[in-house]
């Protein structure tokens, strides 16, 4: 049975790579942090089973690192593990590089050391492009990003990368934005999805948000979790998952106030609060998918009407 390693297993990605592996034949062995302990994901896709493994371990730690990597020597290691939130990056910086950048470089020294046949796949970004020149992004377009969290994934896109030269087999999936019901509650999507229930029910007037011009990619995280597998079992490299389409987050506002049949004008139930807006905004961003049978299933309407199902029966 191959044995997979999965950092940050209690995130929005964890969890749906947990369910998937653990689908797929596979023993999982999960990190979490004592310090929040949230594994309510886990809970909420129920994926318990005695091929499931959960263990304490922090990706800045070197020692943490070392010590799972050499009591489970496992065949494949997803590193999902970092501070992901790009708008807390700025008032974080640092704390954002020691886990989000240097975590992958503190697993990849233990790969190397323990046994270098262990496969690596890093959780890389869309952020790393920036506000790009060309439209859609692909591999070849160069990497600028402008956040301290985009900053921290690029010294981890390139230091696993540079792995390779020690006979590593890794691989670098750059995501495009996905969402789902199990994801955090301040991310653009989520936020909207649960406020404007909130201003439906009468629980809050408005909902407070930034930048609405801004334009995502949006896809839905159980079709990006079987594209981070399909990936690393193929050649080491660069690969993108994206749905190519791109929507703004007033788009998204409007889509979801429709679809919950608010009766109120939908200006009517946002606030645009100056101090959401980041320091440094990527515009638009649009991936060219590029990984071999790996297509979306999921549309953004069926996402929308998942996330709000979801909201409300919680
Ligand atoms: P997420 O929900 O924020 O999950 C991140 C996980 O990392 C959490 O379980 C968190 O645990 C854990 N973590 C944070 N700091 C850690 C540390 N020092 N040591 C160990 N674990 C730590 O993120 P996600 O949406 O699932 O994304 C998964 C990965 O893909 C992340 O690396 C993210 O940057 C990247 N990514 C995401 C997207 C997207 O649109 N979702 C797109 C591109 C790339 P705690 O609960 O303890 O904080
Ligand atoms: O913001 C705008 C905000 O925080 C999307 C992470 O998973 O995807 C995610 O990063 C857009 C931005 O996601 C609010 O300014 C407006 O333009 O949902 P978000 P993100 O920053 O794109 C990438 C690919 C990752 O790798 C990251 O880990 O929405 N926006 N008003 C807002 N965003 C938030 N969070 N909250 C607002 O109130």
């Amino acid at each position: 049975m191959p044995r997979a390693l999965i950092t940050g297993i209690g995130g929005q990605d964890g969890a749906y790579l947990a369910e998937y592996l653990l689908n797929s034949g596979y023993s999982v062995v999960g990190t979490y942090r004592r310090s929040t302990h949230s594994l309510l994901n886990l809970d909420r896709l129920d994926i318990y089973n005695p091929n499931l493994t959960l263990v304490e371990s922090d990706v800045s730690d070197p020692a943490s690192c070392m010590y799972v990597i050499t009591k489970y020597e496992p065949d494949e290691v997803y590193n999902l593990a970092a501070q992901s939130h790009v708008g807390n990056s700025f008032k974080n910086p640092m704390a954002c590089m020691v886990t989000t950048g240097m975590g992958a470089v503190n697993l990849l020294e233990a790969i190397r050391k323990v046994n270098s046949q262990i496969k690596f796949y890093q959780a890389s970004t869309s952020e790393l492009f920036g506000n790009a020149t060309e439209s859609p992004q692909t591999i070849l377009t160069p990497l600028k990003p402008r956040s301290p969290y985009g900053c921290a994934k690029l010294y981890a896109h390139q230091m696993t990368i540079n792995y390779r030269e020690y006979g590593i087999h890794t691989v670098c999936g750059i995501l495009f934005n996905h969402e789902s019901p199990l994801r955090g509650s301040d991310f653009v999507t989520q936020k909207v999805v649960k406020g404007l229930i909130g201003v439906q029910r009468g629980d809050i007037p408005k909902v407070v948000l930034g930048n609405l011009d801004a334009r995502r990619d949006w896809g839905h995280a159980r079709d990006y979790v079987w594209g981070m597998v399909k990936m690393l079992h193929s050649e080491p490299g660069e690969y993108i998952l994206a749905t190519g389409e791109t929507r703004s987050v007033r788009e998204l506002v409007e889509t979801v106030h429709s679809k919950l049949g608010i009766t109120k004008p939908v200006n009517d139930c946002v606030y645009i609060d100056p101090d959401l807006y980041r320091p440094a905004e990527i515009h638009e961003l649009k991936g060219q998918a590029n990984v071999p049978g790996w297509s979306p299933q999921i549309t953004f309407e069926q996402l929308i009407e998942e996330m709000i199902n979801a909201e409300r029966r919680r």
